[in-house]
């Protein structure tokens, strides 16, 4: 009876056993797929959430409950039910419910999704997560009628410990997803992206052993060594010894966990080691070995730093030829679904058709199939969190779910060899709220990585043809980045934009993070002074931006806006856009407009000069 209280009571401490994963290189553990078909169902007034006068919802509209609904009614002709999830239309998961129905292109609010799946329960020692790799933008997850727990932003991972939920045979789950954002949320809901809502990357079930990796970052250090920390999670987490092996590099770490579970160790880099770049992006398999568990990873080591106005990639200068791309597969009606075919293609566009090296994953964390594919066909990243526009920078809360979606970005991310600056915010209004929230995030950043660089899209001062950048925060960030559209929002003459002079407030380097001009593929206009919208003006927008850019002595980098034509609820213009922002390269389809080949020379010509 002690023994059972005393092992109870041990449970109820046990270090951080239960606290929310990390789950480092999630995507690369054996996992059970949940992906494939759910069941689907509406839900505007929020009916399974709360009863007409609030409080618990009855058992006729409780989406979640462990009862095949039909069954129940059949068997007892008194029972009520107000929706029957098993006999509720079927989709295939991942993908936004924007691709459910026509009328479900703007909703946004709830939708309950729920699906059964064999499996059987955890064997003793082990422990299963059930993890969603994003859901956008609030998910209440249930499993066999409880409730496993609830996460909020759409575009970063999170996992739950569901060992005590899962049972042999079929299991049950369901989950509530809501779209809705209020001025409160990150982003706000007012952007200039299409929202898509629903479970929009992969679902997955990962049994690890009861102790196990949580998080493991390794990476070559500007110091020359190969750095690793570690941090275990479970009861043994503590005074646990473990390996870090690069087995192609005949590298070995090794040490004892100290009484956090956490490791932290380092080696010289071997010289045999091949450095990641653009050029050659080289990935090694890495193995984390701790007691039973071993985590897989593939990783590029390589430094990236600032001096002066130069970024340096492995100590060289390197030139950012990059551009702007959304979380949007090619197609008409693109749902958010990116496989790794859909990433390669939009990515390949880059690598090889732009001659690029460089891309800006704007504004949210993309998923980490694109992270992955960039580390792969050898794109350095810029990765972002979706603090853009109008946030409220007064409210604790806003800034706790910006933090906790920075911190999930790059705990997620962190192994990744192409990523390359950290991003805290677009296009945000200087002010001394906003200043304190971006420096928390700025501090957050460097905390959670300080091998990367840190940046923000910021907006510049003109004075005739004089621009600057005038921002407090500069003196915060490690590379400064100006979205700028002079002679697409303002009515210069394109003639006019190589005069356009910068200035810079510091000795650091700049990016163009944004300049564009849409054009609809297809729209001709040969006059010498050619319309906008038509391909023509994108194309000299282009020359007399990229013109106005190599006059700039400490620009280091572009990513144009954009790659493809993307939705936007903002853009609808019945001729032009449709409903679609047409500052794409290339068309929804991938049709390549003039501008592309206009930005594929310079960078031809720039990679002759800088590579
Ligand atoms: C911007 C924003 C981007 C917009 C773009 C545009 O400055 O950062 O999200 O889509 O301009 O097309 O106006």
């Amino acid at each position: 009876m002690i023994a059972r209280f005393l092992a109870a009571l041990a449970l109820l401490f046990a270090p951080a056993a239960f606290a929310q994963p990390v789950l480092t290189g999630a995507d690369m553990r054996p996992s059970q797929s949940l992906d494939g078909a759910w069941h689907w169902s509406v839900d505007p007034y929020r009916d399974g959430k709360a009863g007409f006068h609030g409080g618990m919802p009855g058992e006729s509209s409780r989406r979640w409950s462990d009862v095949v609904q039909a069954d129940a009614m059949e068997k007892n002709p008194r029972a009520l039910y107000e929706f029957d999830m098993q006999r509720s239309a079927i989709v295939h998961l991942p993908g936004s419910w924007i691709g459910h129905a026509a009328e479900m292109r703007y909703y946004q609010g709830l939708v309950w999704y729920q699906r059964t799946f064999e499996a059987t329960r955890p064997a003793p020692g082990t422990r299963t997560f059930l993890r969603f790799a994003a859901a956008d933008y609030t998910a209440d997850v249930y499993l066999n009628g409880k409730s496993v727990g609830t996460h909020s932003g759409g575009f970063t991972p999170f996992a739950f410990d569901v060992t005590a939920l899962l049972r042999d045979g079929s299991n049950q789950i369901t989950v509530g997803v809501d779209s809705a954002r209020t001025d409160d949320d990150v982003p706000p809901p007012v952007t200039d992206w299409e929202t898509y809502g629903g479970i929009t990357r992969s679902v997955t079930l990962i049994t690890v052993p009861e102790t196990f990796v949580d998080d493991a970052w390794v990476r070559l250090g500007r110091d020359g060594r190969i750095h690793a920390d570690v941090r275990l999670d479970g009861r043994q987490a503590p005074n646990r010894a473990l390996t870090v092996r690069i087995p192609a590099l005949g590298l070995a770490l090794s040490g004892i966990t100290g009484a956090d579970g956490r490791w932290t160790g380092s080696a010289p880099a071997p010289s045999a080691l091949k450095r990641w770049s653009p050029e050659a992006p080289t990935l090694y398999d890495v193995r984390v070995e701790a007691g039973t568990d071993v985590l897989h990873d593939r990783i590029g080591f390589r430094t990236i730093e600032a001096r002066g106005t130069k970024i340096l990639l492995n100590g060289k200068p390197i030139f950012l030829r990059g551009i702007s791309m959304h979380e949007e597969e090619l197609g008409r009606d693109p749902v958010r679904a990116i496989t790794p075919a859909a990433a390669r293609a939009l990515l390949t566009e880059i690598r090889q058709g732009l001659n690029g090296n460089f891309v800006r994953l704007a504004h949210y964390p993309h998923s980490e199939v694109m992270t992955r594919m960039a580390d792969e066909l050898g794109l350095l990243v810029w990765s972002e969190v979706p603090v853009y526009w109008r946030v409220n920078w007064d409210n604790p809360q806003t800034l706790a779910a910006a933090r906790a979606q920075l911190r999930e970005n790059i705990l997620r991310d962190r192994n990744r060899a192409s990523i390359a600056l950290w991003s805290v915010a677009n296009e945000t209004p200087v002010g001394d709220a906003r200043n304190a929230f971006l420096r928390t995030l700025i501090a957050d950043v460097r905390a959670l990585d300080d091998s990367r660089l840190v940046t923000a899209a910021l907006l510049s001062k003109r004075e005739g043809k004089v621009m600057s950048i005038d921002d407090p925060l500069v003196a915060d960030l490690d590379v400064m980045a100006i979205n700028t559209y002079n002679g697409w929002y303002s009515q210069d003459p394109l003639a006019d934009i190589p005069g356009f002079e910068w200035r810079s407030p510091a000795d650091k380097p700049l990016i163009f993070s944004e300049f564009g001009a849409d054009a609809q593929a297809g729209y001709h206009d040969a006059a010498a002074d050619p319309h906008k919208f038509s391909e023509e003006f994108q194309a000299e927008y282009y020359r007399r931006t990229l013109a106005m850019a190599a006059k700039v002595p400490f620009l280091a980098g572009l990513s144009p806006w954009l790659l493809k034509d993307f939705r936007s609820p903002r853009r609808q213009h019945p001729v032009f856009q449709q409903g679609w922002n047409r500052k794409g390269l290339i068309s929804e389809t991938g049709t390549r407009k003039q501008a592309f080949y206009v930005l594929a020379d310079e960078y031809r010509r720039r990679a002759g000069s800088t590579r």
